[in-house]
């Protein structure tokens, strides 16, 4: 029965907003209908910027559609659910991404055409949604799109950053400077305000425990509002359409002001832009936690508003508490969120009278946790201190958890006081913390790793303790994935036509094992033919970009090899440039006949430094000033070039990892937990160029070119290095004559350099030196197959069409059955 008003009038006029996706008249209706309205424009009144808003809102109007037609579905279904916090969501650019979802990226292109504009350049106009810093952000965004595509109902959660990720300048020294990243200064087309969905969060204040009871209530300090932004997201030839809601801390006026400095108006001033400030910045950082206060009010600020919402649509259903772990799931994308484990309690003890047991029975059930780094120094930690002033309340239910667990602990093993203070949420000490990663273990149902080796890595070494606890079982892996849509129909849209056309349907997009159907096309000619040209179309493509943006000319017919993520002394970009200035040494000493037989290389680098990471931002002025000298050199022809590629983003990425033909991940055995760049440039065609890696067994070891240390013999060696140091000349005669070569200025004065040398020199942490004559020797059997096209590009295409498995499809298919329990939704046609 028809809710409100006549039937007749509403139905006719829904169906007036329906455009046929093959309709480019229709679409363009729509466009100009925006023009006119929306932007209040004129056909003589327009540029590109126009368009592209014009166009994105156009197709903004698409997914609200689908987007309520889901909503209406699921709410009709009442499925179990699957929400997933992230604190990072490395979306990118969204409207090539968007109208390929949708089917009409064919239709858009003719429409815009129609209306004067080049569909490309109208993309070109859209700035990226940075909200994140690397692997970790952008695995949301890759599983945001696959949960949508199979259907599953599901959100996710974040933060709405008034700054993304810094904008990385260089100086005229090739130093890094941040600038910062004002992505909603223009209008962002993509997401729709909520004002009216607000939740309230309070920060410090005093708990009044309540007699005779769990219960205490929690009142005074600062109060605020979480007010809901949602960026709707399409899936892949399906009519569902996810969503992520992005919280944005707003100051409220006018409730609990009593309980806050009341009468006192320049206070609640300054504690209203107290308030501005929590959602202003990402933090920038990259495996590795700050322990500051801003940082725990984004969390909290997050988490309770998530709950918030996620409660309130369950308690829709009407259902006991003791049904929440039947239709709700969260996951929590690394310890970021992990507040919330305490918050859920503090809501159902404190607010909704169930009592402690029972609550912590439904609690733990709900929860399941991802770790993404076994680096000690990215395992967050509060100073227990300021988590007691911001968050005093949590700090008892925490102790209480804490007092519970140790009991389990002590009754295991009793008497033994190491492992209790080993496995302690609370870590002893002064100061003392609060151990983040321990309560996220003790509060979930179930702990993943993000690839084979990472998940046995953290059960042999960081959470060994808990694995003997909680027993095998308890701890899971799920490899981690990319979606196909962005990282090879949207990036690459020759090879997607090719391997549709092969294939003879596109099914691959939704079922990417599809493409082990295409591996015996590497013994094909054509094909391989076929292959070559694309590969060297999208080289030219970079090399364009490179001659435009950094006045670099490079050699399409050379090797152009990768490393493109955040800079970090384990991920050793220092390896790799170290290397490129013994290439460069080995080219100047070398005859003209000697020349001949050598293999051009361009060595790409691109990637952000955490602003207060000196050696880091040391290794891009290093990076920089080796390309100076080298790019300048006219005596070694097109041999060898090296470019850093600043500002590195999403968007850049779609247009370096199609042109790859080396993927550089060289990282020190055993600390990457997985990488992601490695599966975006490896479906593309580029070989691995690596150490241990399960990429690998997949791709076949054939196909790559694997070196260095294995993460077993990583302990043992960096021991050696600190305790029986031999000096830099015996554990490698090459590095030490390069580090001769920069300490002969050539690059700068050598001064510059030197705390980065000494961290060679000395501990020799992440075995640089170790693995040098490793890495050269594998370099040397690259030039050898790149000698042989033929055997290269067959290796390319055994390379790509082996990464079925490593599509997000496969991963968000394998959290849903083996650790969400939730099933596909699927919005009828
Ligand atoms: C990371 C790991 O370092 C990567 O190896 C992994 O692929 C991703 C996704 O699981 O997670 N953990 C982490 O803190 N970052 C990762 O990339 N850092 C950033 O996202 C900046």
């Amino acid at each position: 029965e028809w809710p409100i008003g006549d039937e007749t009038t509403w139905k006719t006029a829904l169906d007036a907003n329906d455009v046929d996706p093959e309709d480019a008249q229709g679409v363009a209706n729509t466009v100009v209908h925006h023009i006119t309205t929306s932007l209040a424009r004129q056909a003589g009144n327009m540029d590109t910027l126009a368009a592209y808003q014009a166009t994105a809102l156009s197709v903004r109007d698409q997914l609200i559609k689908r987007w309520n037609e889901t909503t209406t579905y699921h709410t009709s279904r009442a499925p179990k659910r699957i929400y997933y916090l992230s604190i990072e969501w490395l979306i990118g650019r969204s409207l090539d991404n968007a109208v390929l979802n949708l089917g009409m990226r064919n239709t858009y292109e003719d429409a815009t055409r129609k209306l004067g504009f080049n569909f490309e350049d109208l993309l070109n106009e859209e700035r990226d949604a940075a909200l994140g810093n690397g692997g970790l952000g952008r695995l949301a965004a890759c599983y945001i799109d696959s949960m949508a595509t199979l259907c599953l109902p599901g959100w996710g959660y974040g933060l709405r950053y008034n700054y993304g990720i810094f904008k990385q300048l260089l100086s005229s020294t090739g130093e890094q400077l941040e600038a910062p990243d004002p992505w909603l200064d223009r209008e962002n087309p993509w997401e729709i305000p909520r004002l009216d969905v607000a939740y309230p969060i309070r920060f410090y204040g005093h708990v009044e425990s309540v007699p005779n009871s769990d219960k205490a209530v929690w009142q005074g300090g600062m109060e605020c509002l979480a007010v809901a932004y949602d960026t709707p997201i399409p899936g892949y030839a399906t009519k569902n359409c996810a969503n992520i809601r992005l919280w944005s801390a707003k100051p409220v006026q006018g409730f609990d002001l009593n309980s806050f400095n009341a009468g006192n108006y320049e206070a609640s001033v300054q504690a209203s832009s107290e308030v501005g400030n929590i959602t202003q910045v990402l933090y920038p950082n990259d495996n590795m936690y700050a322990g500051k206060l801003l940082r725990l009010q984004q969390q909290y600020l997050w988490t309770s508003a998530s709950l918030q919402d996620i409660l309130r649509r369950f308690l829709k259903l009407d259902k006991p508490w003791s049904q929440l772990s039947d239709f709700i799931c969260i996951q929590m994308n690394d310890t970021h969120p992990t507040i919330a484990i305490a918050e859920l309690m503090r809501i159902l003890v404190d607010e909704e009278d169930v009592p402690y047991d029972q609550a912590w029975k439904i609690t733990t059930k709900v929860f399941a946790y991802t770790n993404h780094t076994v680096l000690p120094e990215a395992l967050e930690k509060w100073e227990l201190s300021l988590f007691e002033k911001l968050l005093p309340r949590h700090l008892q239910l925490i102790y209480r958890i804490n007092y519970e667990f140790m009991g389990q602990v002590a009754k295991r093993w009793p008497n033994d006081m190491d492992r209790m203070r080993r496995m302690s949420i609370i870590e002893e000490g002064t100061p003392k913390y609060v151990r983040m990663a321990h309560l996220a273990i003790v509060g979930s149902f179930k702990v993943n790793g993000v690839a084979e080796l990472h998940s046995q890595l953290l059960q042999s070494t960081i959470f060994r303790d808990f694995v003997e606890f909680k027993g095998r079982d308890f701890f899971t892996n799920v490899t981690n994935g990319i979606t196909p849509r962005r990282w090879v129909l949207q990036c690459n849209p020759e090879l997607a036509e090719l391997v549709t056309h092969t294939l003879g349907s596109d099914q691959w997009l939704t079922n990417a094992q599809l493409l082990r159907n295409l591996l015996p096309m590497a013994e094909d000619v054509n094909f391989r033919k076929a292959w070559d040209v694309i590969k060297k179309n999208n080289k030219r493509r970079l090399a364009d970009v490179l001659e435009e943006e950094l006045g670099i000319l490079v050699n399409v017919d050379s090797i152009f090899a990768c490393q493109i993520k955040r800079m970090h002394e384990y991920k050793r970009q220092t390896l790799n440039i170290f290397a490129i200035i013994h290439r460069y040494m080995q080219i100047k000493k070398a005859t003209p006949e000697e020349r001949k037989k050598m293999q051009p290389w361009t060595f790409i680098f691109a990637g952000k430094a955490a602003p207060g990471y000196y050696i880091a931002k040391l290794v891009i002025r290093l990076i920089v000033n080796v390309g100076k000298v080298i790019n300048n050199d006219l005596d070694i022809g097109d041999l060898l070039n090296v470019c850093f590629i600043p500002d590195y983003s999403v968007s850049i990425a779609e247009v370096l990892i199609p042109a790859a033909d080396v993927s550089v991940q060289i990282s020190t055995a055993g600390t990457e937990a997985s990488g992601t760049s490695n599966m975006k440039l490896a479906i593309n065609g580029a070989l691995l160029l690596g150490t241990v890696d399960e990429i690998a067994e997949d791709a076949g070891e054939d196909q790559c070119f694997m070196f260095g240390h294995l993460a077993d013999q990583v302990q043992q060696v960096r021991f050696n290095n600190s305790y029986n140091p031999i000096p830099l000349d015996q554990r490698s005669p090459e590095l030490a004559e390069v580090f001769k070569y920069i300490e002969s200025g050539v690059f700068g004065d050598a001064h510059i350099y030197e705390s980065l040398t000494k961290t060679v020199y000395e501990h020799d942490y992440y075995l640089v030196s170790n693995d040098f004559g490793s890495y050269l020797a594998a370099q040397k059997l690259v030039d050898d197959v790149w000698a042989n096209r033929d055997e290269w590009t067959k290796k390319a295409i055994l390379t790509a069409f082996a990464m079925g498995d490593f599509s997000s499809d496969r991963s968000v298919q394998d959290y849903a059955d083996g650790i969400w329990g939730v099933e596909s939704e699927r919005v009828p046609e």
